[in-house]
């Protein structure tokens, strides 16, 4: 089961709904959460409806664990808590100031997206949810008390009970928009079976703004609030575990992780960090365990990971969200951004990857080389093409040079 925890006592609170969720919330404040509200365990049938359209419209494809099943449990709080009464849905700040410019480097250098640049957030915010899940069971008398905890692998919509608890609202992006973090949260959960007051929705909106549908370099966006998730650079790099399709390639540029552009664009956070920026929230010191640890790092060089072997690849990524893309994931993407860089010091080290154990990587070493170009380049394809016992590791060398014969 992907939650987190279940815990058992009993009997009802003395505590008044009110007083109980001032204590609770300025317990979770205390934990390091940023943003704390509350809300019912009502149903989320929006949710629901939204979950099912987009799987049956395809948009969902190759998240097979994503199914109109789990949009029911998912969407309804006491599917897994039957005696929930509340859902206190929090949202932890981490954005910091690392640099993102890859103006100019000496070296080929990727784009890997803000939330994974410093620790795994699972395991920093499950930290801080294990807490407060004791915290809530002091509180109730013994015996009655049950809570289970979510933040982003369990079984919650997580932006839909953000959104009823008033703890921001949906962007166009599809992203929950905070007031005063931006969109730069993460969102989690703790179902309770005590009755907590609720907050209320808020009532701001994107108003005729839509300039991160525009930005988005793949055009997944269908409509505002509806993602093409197949289209989506952080699907393709993160969560696609096959080839990625030809013509999304050249739009990926450099990025080898997620996709924060939708986010880096959007004038609530451009006023958030200006404002964070300015009382020193986004400065050295501040969410150390968000900002990029020294074996990953906001924009690292690209060569050194394409001779990651797994051995070293796990050593590098332990702890880190960029693990999840797996150490094929992980170098099929840098293959795809050395194509996109254009830097012929890439050559050797994409010759050298079309010897890789792994038939994905060798793939997408031969496109980049198809995207480089020169003799050295071809001749190493024609060697492939010739060679290879893989199909689908000929067929892409066939493809890269026939993209140097202008085909
Ligand atoms: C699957 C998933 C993905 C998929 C699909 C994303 C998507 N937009 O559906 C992929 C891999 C692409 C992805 C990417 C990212 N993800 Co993601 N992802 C999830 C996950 C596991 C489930 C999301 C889900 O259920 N989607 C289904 C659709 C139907 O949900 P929805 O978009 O919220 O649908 C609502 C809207 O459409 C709205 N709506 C529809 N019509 C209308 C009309 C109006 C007027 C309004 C107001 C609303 C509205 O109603 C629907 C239901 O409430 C959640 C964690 C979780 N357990 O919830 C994290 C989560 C959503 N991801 C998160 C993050 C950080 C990201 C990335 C930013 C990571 C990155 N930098 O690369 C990108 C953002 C891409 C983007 N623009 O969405 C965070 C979002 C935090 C936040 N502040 O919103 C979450 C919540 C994880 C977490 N716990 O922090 N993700
Ligand atoms: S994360 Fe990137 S690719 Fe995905 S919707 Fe946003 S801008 Fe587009
Ligand atoms: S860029 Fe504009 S439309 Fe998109 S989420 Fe931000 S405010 Fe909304």
């Amino acid at each position: 089961m992907d939650v987190f925890e279940a815990d058992e006592q009993a009997d009802e609170c003395e505590l008044m709904p009110a007083a109980l969720s001032e204590r609770i919330r300025e317990r979770a404040y205390a934990l390091g959460f940023d943003l704390v509200r509350i809300t019912s365990a009502a149903p989320l049938p929006r949710a629901e409806a939204a979950l099912k359209t987009r799987i049956a419209a395809g948009f969902f494809e190759g998240m097979d664990w994503l199914t109109p099943e789990r949009a029911e449990v998912s969407s309804d709080p006491r599917a897994l808590l039957p005696t929930a009464r509340s859902v206190i849905a929090l949202g932890v700040f981490y954005l910091t100031d690392a640099p993102r410019d890859l103006s100019a480097p000496s070296e080929p250098h990727g784009r890997v997206s803000a939330y994974a640049w410093g620790d795994d957030y699972h395991e920093v915010i499950r930290r801080k949810l294990d807490a407060l899940a004791a915290f809530v069971r002091e509180l109730a008398s013994p015996g009655d008390e049950k809570s289970i905890v979510f933040c982003d692998t369990g079984r919650m919509v997580d932006r839909a009970v953000a959104e009823r608890a008033g703890l921001g609202w949906y962007g166009k992006n599809t992203n929950i928009l905070t007031k005063g973090w931006g969109s730069w949260v993460f969102l989690a959960e703790l179902v309770t079976s005590l009755d907590l007051a609720a907050d209320a929705p808020l009532a701001a909106n994107c108003g005729q703004c839509e300039v991160c549908l525009h930005a988005c370099p793949t055009n997944a966006f269908v409509a505002p609030y509806v993602l093409d998730a197949r289209r989506c650079i952080s699907y393709l790099t993160i969560e696609h575990r096959g080839a990625i399709p030809l013509e999304l390639r050249p739009l990926i540029g450099a990025h080898i992780f997620g996709c924060d552009i939708c986010q880096q664009v959007c004038p609530v956070n451009l006023v958030a960090e200006r404002r964070l920026r300015a009382s020193g929230r986004l400065g050295a010191g501040d969410r150390l365990e968000f900002r990029p640890r020294a074996a990953v790092g906001s924009s690292p060089e690209l060569i050194p990971l394409l001779k990651l072997d797994d051995a070293g690849f796990r050593e590098r990524f332990s702890h880190s969200p960029i693990k999840r893309a797996k150490r094929r994931g992980l170098l099929r993407n840098v293959c795809i951004a050395l194509g996109n860089l254009g830097d012929p010091v890439a050559i050797p080290a994409l010759i050298e990857a079309l010897g890789d154990p792994e038939p994905l990587v060798r793939g997408h070493a031969a496109w980049a080389l198809g995207r480089l170009g020169g003799a050295e380049a071809r001749a190493a394809l024609a060697a492939t093409l010739a060679n290879d016992a893989e199909p689908s590791v000929c067929a892409e060398a066939q493809h890269a040079l026939a993209m140097l014969d202008g085909a």
